[in-house]
């Protein structure tokens, strides 16, 4: 999609700080960072949200999710928990309309940013 903002980091076109890429995910920084390392994972081909996904996307991406998620954890000791989150539509508070899905890690209580 020629206007996508998710699709332009895909292809390099505006810069992220991607964590992880294979065929078909990308997976970098959320620019609005809800807690330190909020991450993001896309699917590589555009679809807005989870209604489009078909069985074989699903696996494409869903089967990375456990991987992101221990290599987020792993990257700081004070990670003991995480949110993984996808809102699909305006009213679920999806804003940009590349299916992603965000990881956010929570931090021992004294850290925390709740
Ligand atoms: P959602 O509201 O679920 O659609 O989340 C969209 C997220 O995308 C939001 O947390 C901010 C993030 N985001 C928007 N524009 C950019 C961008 O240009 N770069 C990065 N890294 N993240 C972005």
């Amino acid at each position: 999609m020629e206007d996508c903002i998710f699709c332009k980091i895909i292809r390099n076109e505006i810069p992220s700080t991607t964590i992880y890429e294979d065929d078909y995910v990308k997976v970098f920084l959320d620019i609005s960072q809800v807690t330190p390392g909020h991450t993001l994972l896309v699917p590589k081909v555009h679809v807005p949200d989870i209604f489009a996904y078909d069985e074989t996307l699903a696996a494409q991406v869903f089967s990375r999710v456990p991987k992101i998620a221990k290599a987020i954890k792993a990257s700081d000791p004070n990670i003991v928990a995480m949110n993984i989150a996808n809102n699909n539509g305006e009213l679920a508070y999806q804003s940009v309309f590349h299916s992603h899905i965000h990881f956010v890690p929570r931090y021992s209580k004294k850290d925390d940013f709740w």
